[in-house]
């Protein structure tokens, strides 16, 4: 498989941060909790300059707990405040706020605003996360990306101020690990990747750390070999063509849509150590 990566989204990305760094004091990174190294581009560093930074891991809820405590303490030693949230439950976003407070500015007593700008790749949850922290659906959820006309400020009271428009950075993929990685969580098309090249690695990945989930949620009695577990799985669902020929293609659709939906149980794919 190769990966082909646009350069345009590079640039993109840069333009966006030069646009609005400077209106911001803080910039809240948000990472796939799933997948935190693979959803963070390694430029930021650069692009954001002496900007403060703080890392959400969002969508914590998808994944595994003690895998999340160790990407935790990873940013804390790489500098940065990480804080696991749930956009979708608001977890996490009460303690976030907490660590943006000692951004506020000494001098304003708290009349002037924090101001901050959410970053992070395609369907990582930003819109969604800024809603949680105003908590009230004013960002727009799931659209495709849009273009920054007039800047607009949500206001979370009492102190900070999130740029309404959040900035999609673009990963940087630097090995085919990432780029599935990022596509099996959803945040590149699945066009760029086959659906069955997808599937396949994750039943391995399953196959090899969550055999028991894979049991439960698609009825095996064991995991069969790699070559006839996808076929399985679509037998299993009856998902068959006219003829009696498994449609594996409909069956990666399934396996992926129910993995990133969360309910095959909680999963972190990219693990420490
Ligand atoms: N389970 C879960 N889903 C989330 C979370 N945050 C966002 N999502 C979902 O991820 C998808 C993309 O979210 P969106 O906010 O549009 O991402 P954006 O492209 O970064 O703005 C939507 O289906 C959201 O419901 C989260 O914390 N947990
Ligand atoms: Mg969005």
């Amino acid at each position: 498989m190769d990966i082909q990566w646009y350069p345009g989204h590079m640039k993109k990305t840069k333009n966006i941060l030069k646009e609005n760094i400077n209106l911001v004091k803080v910039v809240i990174e948000l990472l796939d909790a799933r997948v935190p190294l693979s959803s963070q581009n390694p430029d930021l560093k650069d692009l954001t300059g002496n900007k403060k930074r703080v890392i959400v891991l969002n969508k914590a809820d998808l994944a595994e707990d003690h895998h999340t405590d160790a990407w935790v303490n990873y940013f804390k030693e790489e500098g940065y405040p990480a804080v696991p949230v749930s956009s979708v439950k608001g977890h996490g976003i009460k303690q976030l706020k907490a660590i943006l407070g000692n951004y506020k500015a000494p001098s304003s007593k708290g009349k002037r605003p924090t101001r901050a700008m959410v970053i992070g790749v395609p369907n990582v949850g930003k819109s969604s996360f800024i809603n949680s922290m105003a908590k009230k659906s004013a960002a727009k959820i799931g659209g495709v990306p849009g273009v920054t006309r007039g800047k607009q400020w949500i206001k979370i009271p009492p102190w900070i101020e999130l740029l309404d428009t959040p900035g999609i950075l673009w990963p940087k993929i630097e090995s085919q690990y990432m780029a599935f990685n990022l596509a099996i969580t959803g945040a590149i098309k699945f066009e760029l990747l086959d659906y069955e090249d997808l599937a396949y690695r994750l039943l391995e990945f399953l196959s090899r750390e969550k055999p028991e989930y894979l049991t439960a949620r698609y009825k095996l009695k064991k995991i069969p070999a790699s070559g006839e577990l996808l076929k399985q799985i679509g037998i299993n669902r009856g998902l068959l063509r006219t003829g009696g020929e498994v449609d594996t293609l409909k069956a990666s659709e399934i396996i992926l849509k129910e993995f990133r939906d969360g309910l095959l149980g909680k999963i972190t794919l990219e693990h420490l150590s």
